[in-house]
C-alpha cells in the first residue's frame, strides 16, 4: 500500500496566490488540488498548478550546477561552480568596477522569498548601477504613477472587486492571467459575482478576450490610446458636473489643473483616435459616476504601451474624481501584514518619488527605483567605452525571450566576457551562460507572498513551510544568492554566509523596530533578536517583518498579533479582513496629499495632446495575448500544458486577411522595424481590424536549449518584433503592445 501524505502550500506560479493541497509519496509529488480550507482561495486553482507535478518530474529541469566547456555544459559540484564564478566575476569587477557587471532579475523572483529578500543583499554587495528587471517590460508605469500620486511605488490601488457595483477593466485579461497588481484568487469567479449581484463589468481591449466574453460590455480600442479615452472620460466628468471626490477633496491637490489638462480631450476629438464612439465614451463616464461604487482597473495593455504612465495615472485620476479611490467597492490600498513602504515610516507623509539619482551610460536615461530600462541592456553590453557591461548575472529571468529586440539581446549575451545564471532551465537566455546555478524546487522552500499581500483585494497572511527537505546536493536559493553576494563583495567562494545572513537580518530588524508605526514600541534590538533564535534565512526576516508590521505581535507587545509561529499554526492562512480606507495615513508624499497632477506627468500630457491629430492610414499594429496554460516563457516544457489550445499563432481579423491575401492555417511573415517572424495564421474577428496578436513567451529554441517538450513546438519569439527604441519616456517601460508591423503571406 502506498503511504501518501498531504501538504498545504501557496501556489507560487502567478499573483493569485491560491492555496494548494499536495499529495506526496516520499519525495514524489503525486497530485495537486485546490485547498478548500484556504482562507483566500477556497479551493480554486488553475491548470498551471496541476502542472507542478510535471515540473517536479521534468528531466530537463536543472538540478546540478552546470559549467560551460566549449559549446556544451557539464555538471559540476557547487564548490567548483562557485570557484569558477569567483574567477570569472572578480577580474571584471577589479579591472572595470562593479558597473561592468549587470544584473537582470526576472519575474519568478517576486514569487519567492529568496529573490525578494536576498537579491537586495546581492545588489548591495555588488554595488552596480546596471540593474535591470522584468519590471520595465511590465508594471513600471503603474509604479511610477503611484509613486508620484501616493508617495511610494508600491502604493498601488487595488479594485475592491468583492464589493464593487461597477468595474471597468482596461488592458487586462484575468480569465487567462488570473490577475496582476490585483491579487484575487478565483478572480474569474469574483468578476462573475459582480454581475450576479447586479453590478456591471466593462472590458476595454483591442481583442474580444475571455474576460470580455463574461462582461456586460466590451469595447475594442486602438492599442496605445487608453490615456486618450480616460482623458475624454475625465473631460466628460468635468463638463457634466459629475466630479465628486467627496471625502478625498480635502486630501487631494491638483484637481483644477487636471480639469485644464483635460480640455483638449473632448470625446469628439478622442473618438477617431481610440475607435470608440463619443456617445459611448460619454455614457461610460456617466455610468462610472452614477454607480454607487465603481473601480477602474488597468494592467499590461495600459502599461506596456507608448503612453503607459499617463494611462496608469489616469486610471487613478478617474477613481479619485468619482470618489471611488479608497472607498469600499472602489480602488483601495491593502494593508500588507509583512510591511511595505506605506506601512512604515511616518504615517501620512514621506519623501515621495525621486527618480534619476543616476543616469544610464548609453541613453542618459534616469533610473527608476534603482533600475534602468531593460530595453537598453543590449546597448550597454554592445557599446564600447568606460563602464561598458562585460558580465551579466541573470536570476530567474529570461530576457532573451521576454524583452524588446530579443534577437539582438541574444547576440549581445554572446559578446559578454562572463555570464552566470541562477535558473531551472537551459533556455533562450541561460544557454549563453558560462555557469548555471540551479534554483530550487518550490516544494523545498518556505513561502510567503511578501509582494502580493501588498496588492491583495483582501488582507491575508499565509506562510507555507517547505513541503520537502532539500535532497543531497541541493542548495537553498537564498544561500546561493548569499554565496554570490560574498563573491561580489570580494570574500571569495567559501565565505561564511551565516554571518552575512545575520548582518542582513539585523538590518531588517533595525529598520522594523525604528519604524514609527511599529507595534514593537520600546523593544530592545537584542531582546528581539533573542526571540528569533532558531530561525535563519528568509524565515527569520519574515518573522521580523510580520512582528514589526501593522498586524504584528510587536515581539510580545500584542500577544495575539502575528508572528511566523502563529502562521505556522494556521496552514490555510489567517484572514485579516477586507481592505479598509487608508487615506490619508497611507500617503507618503511630501505634501501629505494625493498629488493628482504631478509635474513630470503634466509635462508629458503635451505629447499625448499632439498625438490627437495622428491617423492610422491603414497601418497594422501588433499586440500580445496571454494564454491560460502558460506562464510567460517558462512552462512550455510541461506536457500537461503543451498542445491543445496553447498555440503560437497570429490572430488576424477577416477584413485584414482578405485585404492582404492571408489565409488561415498558412504561414505569414510579420515584420517590424526590429525584426521579422514567420508564424501560422488564425483568422478571427476576436481582434479588431488593424490589429494582429501573437502571444509572448514562445520561441524556445537555439543551440544548447534543453527542453524536449517545449522545443518540439517552439513557436516564435514575438519580442524579436519589439523595437528597443520604443519606450514610455516617463518610466522607461518597453512598448510591447501597439507595435507597427506589416503582414504578408510567407
Ligand atoms: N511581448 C511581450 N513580452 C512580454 C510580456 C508581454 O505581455 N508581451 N510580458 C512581460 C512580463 S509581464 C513579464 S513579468 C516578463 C517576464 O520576463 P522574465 O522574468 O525575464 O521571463 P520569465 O518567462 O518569467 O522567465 C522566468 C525565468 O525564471 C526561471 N525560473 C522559474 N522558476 C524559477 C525558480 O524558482 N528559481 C529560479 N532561479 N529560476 C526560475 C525560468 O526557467 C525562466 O528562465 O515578460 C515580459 N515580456
Ligand atoms: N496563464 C498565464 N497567467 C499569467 C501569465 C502568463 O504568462 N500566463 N503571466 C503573469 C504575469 S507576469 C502578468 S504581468 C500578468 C498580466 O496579466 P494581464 O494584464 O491580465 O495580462 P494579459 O492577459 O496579457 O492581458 C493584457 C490585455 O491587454 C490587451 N491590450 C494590448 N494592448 C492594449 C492597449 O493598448 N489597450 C488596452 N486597453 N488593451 C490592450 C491585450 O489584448 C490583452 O488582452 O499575468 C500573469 N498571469
Ligand atoms: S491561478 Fe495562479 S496562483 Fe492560482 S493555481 Fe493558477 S497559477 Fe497558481
Ligand atoms: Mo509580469
Amino acid at each position: 500500500m502506498v503511504q501518501t501524505r498531504t501538504a498545504y502550500r501557496t501556489c507560487p506560479l502567478c499573483e493569485a496566490t491560491c492555496g494548494l493541497e499536495l499529495t506526496l509519496d516520499g519525495r514524489e509529488l503525486l497530485r495537486v488540488r485546490g485547498d478548500k480550507e484556504d482562507v483566500f482561495s477556497h479551493g480554486y486553482i488553475c491548470p498551471k498548478a496541476v502542472a507542478l507535478v510535471d515540473l517536479e518530474r521534468d528531466p530537463d529541469v536543472i538540478r546540478t550546477p552546470l559549467v560551460r566547456e566549449g559549446d556544451r555544459f557539464r555538471e559540476a559540484s557547487w564548490d567548483e561552480a562557485f570557484e569558477l564564478l569567483d574567477a570569472g566575476l572578480r577580474p571584471v569587477i577589479d579591472a572595470q568596477g562593479p558597473n561592468a557587471v549587470a544584473v537582470y532579475l526576472g519575474n519568478p523572483n517576486v514569487h519567492n522569498m529568496a529573490g525578494l529578500l536576498y537579491n537586495r543583499v546581492l545588489l548591495l554587495a555588488l554595488g552596480t548601477s546596471n540593474l535591470y528587471t522584468a519590471t520595465s517590460v511590465d508594471q513600471m508605469p503603474k509604479q511610477v504613477s503611484s509613486a508620484y500620486m501616493f508617495g511610494t511605488g508600491l502604493s498601488v490601488a487595488v479594485p475592491d472587486v468583492d464589493r464593487t457595483d461597477h468595474m471597468v477593466i482596461l488592458g487586462a485579461n484575468p480569465l487567462a492571467s488570473n490577475g496582476s497588481l490585483f491579487t484575487a484568487p478565483d478572480l474569474p469567479g469574483r468578476l462573475r459575482a459582480v454581475r450576479k449581484r447586479g453590478g456591471k463589468l466593462v472590458v476595454i481591449d483591442p481583442r474580444r478576450t475571455q474576460t470580455a466574453d463574461v462582461a456586460d460590455e466590451h469595447h475594442f480600442i486602438v492599442p496605445g490610446t487608453d490615456a486618450h479615452l480616460l482623458f475624454a472620460i475625465v473631460h466628460t466628468l468635468f463638463v457634466e458636473g459629475l466630479v465628486a471626490p467627496g471625502r478625498l477633496a480635502e486630501h487631494t491637490v491638483g484637481i483644477d489643473l487636471v480639469r485644464t489638462l483635460a480640455e483638449p480631450f473632448t470625446p469628439e476629438a478622442v473618438s477617431p483616435v481610440c475607435g470608440i464612439a463619443s456617445s459611448e465614451i460619454q455614457r461610460m463616464a456617466r455610468e462610472i459616476a452614477a454607480a454607487p461604487r465603481a473601480a477602474i482597473y488597468g494592467r499590461i495593455g495600459t502599461c506596456t504601451q507608448e503612453f503607459g504612465t499617463l494611462a496608469s495615472w489616469l486610471v487613478d485620476v478617474v477613481n479619485v474624481l468619482t470618489g471611488n479611490l479608497d472607498r469600499e467597492g472602489g480602488a483601495m490600498f491593502p494593508t500588507p501584514a509583512a510591511g511595505s513602504p506605506n506601512t512604515s515610516g511616518t504615517p501620512g507623509v514621506g519623501r515621495g518619488a525621486h527618480f534619476g539619482r543616476r543616469r544610464s551610460r548609453t541613453h542618459d536615461f534616469p533610473e527608476h527605483f534603482g533600475e534602468f530600462p531593460v530595453a537598453h541592456l543590449a546597448d550597454e553590453i554592445l557599446t564600447p567605452g568606460d563602464g561598458q557591461v562585460r558580465a551579466l548575472i541573470t536570476i530567474a529571468g529570461n530576457p532573451a525571450a521576454s524583452t524588446p529586440d530579443a534577437g539582438r539581446l541574444a547576440r549581445a549575451l554572446d559578446d559578454l566576457d562572463f555570464m552566470v545564471a541562477v535558473d531551472i532551465y537551459l533556455n533562450q537566455t541561460t544557454r549563453h551562460a558560462d555557469v548555471v546555478l540551479p534554483g530550487q524546487s518550490t516544494l523545498t522552500r518556505g513561502h510567503y507572498d511578501v509582494a502580493f499581500a501588498a496588492l491583495a483585494c483582501r488582507n491575508v497572511a499565509n506562510y507555507s513551510p517547505p513541503s520537502l527537505d532539500l535532497a543531497d546536493g541541493e542548495m537553498n536559493e537564498w544561500e546561493v544568492l548569499l554565496r554570490l553576494a560574498a563573491i561580489c563583495a570580494g570574500q571569495g567562494a567559501h565565505a561564511n554566509i551565516e554571518s552575512l545572513d545575520e548582518l542582513a537580518a539585523r538590518q531588517v530588524l533595525d529598520r522594523g523596530l525604528k519604524s514609527p508605526a511599529t507595534p514593537a514600541k520600546g523593544i530592545e534590538e537584542d531582546a528581539a533578536w533573542k526571540m528569533l533564535a532558531g530561525r535563519r534565512g528568509p524565515e527569520r526576516m519574515l518573522d521580523i517583518m510580520l512582528r514589526t508590521g501593522p498586524f504584528g505581535d510587536g515581539f510580545g507587545v500584542r500577544p495575539d498579533g502575528l508572528s511566523l509561529e502563529m502562521l505556522e499554526r494556521n496552514p490555510h492562512g489567517v484572514d485579516l479582513g477586507p481592505m479598509v480606507p487608508r487615506i490619508p495615513e497611507v500617503l507618503r508624499t511630501p505634501s501629505g496629499k494625493i498629488e493628482l497632477a504631478p509635474q513630470p506627468i503634466v509635462d508629458d500630457v503635451e505629447r499625448l495632446r499632439a498625438s490627437l491629430s495622428r491617423r492610422r492610414n491603414g497601418e497594422l499594429v501588433l499586440v500580445g495575448r496571454r494564454q491560460l496554460r502558460s506562464n510567460n516563457s517558462w512552462m512550455h516544457n510541461l506536457p500537461t500544458l503543451a498542445g491543445g489550445s496553447n498555440r503560437c499563432t497570429v490572430h488576424v481579423h477577416p477584413d485584414d486577411a482578405a485585404r492582404l491575401g492571408i489565409e488561415a492555417g498558412k504561414h505569414a511573415q510579420v515584420t517590424s522595424s526590429a525584426g521579422s517572424v514567420e508564424v501560422e495564421v488564425e483568422v478571427t474577428d476576436s481582434v479588431m481590424p488593424g490589429v494582429i496578436s501573437i502571444p509572448h513567451g514562445w520561441g524556445l529554441d537555439g543551440d544548447g536549449v534543453r527542453a524536449r517538450v517545449g522545443a518540439a513546438d517552439p513557436g516564435v519569439n514575438s519580442n524579436v518584433l519589439a523595437p528597443s527604441d520604443l519606450i514610455d519616456p516617463l518610466s522607461g517601460n518597453a512598448v510591447l503592445n501597439g507595435i507597427p508591423v506589416t503582414l504578408a503571406p510567407a
